[in-house]
């Protein structure tokens, strides 16, 4: 099986630019203040986009200027979302460093080839998992089990396209490679990578956390105008053997969208 690595995209670095350099009032930095929602393109702001921290059922909207404060308070890495009728779901890790400098954040016009899969936030596991786990203080929707399984459909225009399956974001995974990166504090374990199944084949293993992760769907796989399936399967803790420990992982925004 061919393996595909998927790093993470440096698109949030570009998608994010901080607009630091403007103190805020009194040049004290006041923690969640001074965000904008923009149109990627234009860079017109972007007005009743709305902002969540799905981790804390929180939700603000912007105003008519695109501006938006996060009056909550960001600890660990967590996810944030943005949705707009007409965009496409966005969605980036942040955590107290990132949240306590202006953010702004460019969001995408949706195309009309986009099929929106799932936008709510998944959690994949057993909710067993150890405090050093990357993000674990994220974890909050109770687990729907190791797997998670959709159907969607695919016309047959797609055919002339590249087609990749888009993961807004994705926290928790415990690699040996997400070790090495520093995406957690665990010491003595490692688990196997998430698996992306499309139409019954393995098409990516996810090594990596982070935001906007695209995985190709290979074309011979593609079902036109009928229903394919995508299956993400959450990997296991391979240093306990007494027991099968699921890694506990939590994505948001999973699409298909065209692209080069
Ligand atoms: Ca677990």
């Amino acid at each position: 099986m061919k393996r595909i690595l998927i790093l993470i995209g440096m698109l949030i670095f570009t998608q994010i630019s901080h607009a630091g350099a403007a103190p805020l009032t009194g040049g004290v930095s006041e923690v969640g203040l001074g965000n904008k929602v923009v149109d990627a393109k234009t860079n017109a702001p972007i007005s009743g986009a709305q902002i969540a921290i799905p981790k804390q059922g929180y939700k603000t909207y912007s105003d008519t200027n695109g501006n938006f404060n996060l009056n909550t308070e960001i600890t660990d890495d967590t996810i944030m979302s943005v949705s707009k009728e007409g965009y496409r779901p966005f969605s980036i890790t942040i955590d107290k460093n990132i949240a306590a400098r202006p953010m702004v954040l460019g969001i995408q016009k949706s195309d009309t080839m986009d099929v929106v899969i799932d936008s709510d936030m998944l959690h994949l596991g057993d909710d067993n998992f150890s405090k050093d786990s990357a993000n674990s203080g994220d974890f909050k929707l109770k687990s729907t089990g190791p797997a998670y399984r959709k159907t969607f459909m695919m016309t047959a225009n797609t055919l002339a396209y590249n087609n990749f399956l888009v993961i807004g974001s994705i926290i928790g995974i415990d690699t040996k490679m997400a070790r090495q990166m520093r995406q957690n504090q665990i010491r003595n374990s490692y688990a196997s990578p998430p698996e992306v199944y499309f139409n019954g084949r393995k098409i990516a293993e996810i090594q990596l956390n982070g935001d906007n992760q695209r995985i190709k769907l290979p074309r011979a796989l593609i079902r036109p105008d009928q229903l394919n399936e995508i299956i993400i399967q959450t990997g296991v803790n391979l240093f306990q053997r007494a027991y099968i420990d699921y890694d506990d992982i939590e994505l948001i925004n999973l699409s298909i969208q065209t692209g080069n």
